[in-house]
């Protein structure tokens, strides 16, 4: 279904969080069917994607022990894959969690750390399937001190060109790569605003564009809201996206973001 990263319209991508905090009892254990029925109301909603996550990479999130991301992750790649007509894309940096999670029909990997884990590269690229590299300075825990820049575009897509190489040496080819500047992860409020500003820079790198905006702290910056008021702000910031050039938008809030990406996706 990604089989060449190629898009006529912009696709949305749903966020399905795995994490202790989202369809659990608050122990290390989720519930895959609540989980599936999430998928499908996205995929009702329009979503063309699925991105199921089992480590939080908030900022000031620990690290997720290898075997409990699969334990929390796993059921939920199967449950989707087998009922539910949807392209899943698997969110981890973890070579085992992503060899299992494609073994269970997982059809991308989505890594923060743009296969930059030890063995994530070569597992990437044995296992055939598209992949978003994502930019990050720092690490979750402490990314957000004080990140600094020469000039955050030409940083970020500096980041990526040097990733995309290593993707092509190890046997990863570019029509299999999507680019993501990685709104939040590293950046003030005009950094990112730089970065949504200028996002159209990114696809001239040959490669489409992934857009993660949906609630993040930038739009609590600009409109004062806390996290759960950011559903306009959010709307507004992915049709911003597709208008300069964003070809997949990673959203919580799947139905609204559905009709913003097409209107922007109409005239962009
Ligand atoms: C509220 C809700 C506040 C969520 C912050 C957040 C991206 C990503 C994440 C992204 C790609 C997040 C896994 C952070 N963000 N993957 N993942 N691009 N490709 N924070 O921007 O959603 S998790």
């Amino acid at each position: 279904m990604l089989g060449a990263l190629e898009f006529e319209r912009p696709v949305v991508m749903g966020i399905l969080n795995v994490t202790p905090d989202s369809f659990s009892d608050g122990g290390r254990f989720i519930d895959p069917a609540r989980a599936l029925a999430e998928a499908a109301a996205m995929v009702e909603a329009g979503a063309g994607i699925v991105d199921i996550g089992g480590e939080s990479t908030r900022p000031g999130a620990g690290a997720v022990d290898e075997s409990a991301e699969i334990d929390r992750v796993l059921p939920v790649v199967e449950a989707v894959s087998s009922q539910l007509d949807v392209a899943i894309s698997v969110d981890t940096s973890k070579p085992d969690v992503m060899r299992a999670a494609v073994a269970a029909g997982a059809a991308m990997i989505n890594d923060v750390r743009a296969l930059r884990e030890p063995g994530a590269l070569d597992a990437a690229a044995g296992l055939g399937v598209p992949v978003c590299l994502m930019h990050m300075q720092g690490e979750p825990r402490t990314m957000q001190a004080d990140p600094q820049y020469e000039d955050v575009v030409l940083d970020v897509m500096a980041f990526l060109e040097e990733r995309v190489a290593a993707c092509e040496a190890a046997g990863i080819p570019r029509t299999s790569i999507a680019l993501d500047p990685g709104f939040g992860f590293g950046k003030t409020v005009a950094h990112n605003v730089a970065l949504l500003k200028n996002l159209r820079q990114f696809t001239t790198l040959g490669m489409p564009v992934l857009a993660g905006l949906s609630r993040k702290s930038t739009l609590g910056a600009l409109t004062g809201r806390p996290v759960d008021e950011r559903l306009a702000a959010s709307v507004a910031a992915a049709a911003v996206a597709v208008m300069n050039g964003a070809s997949i938008l990673r959203v919580h809030d799947v139905a609204a973001s559905v009709d913003a990406v097409r209107i922007a996706g109409a005239v962009a």
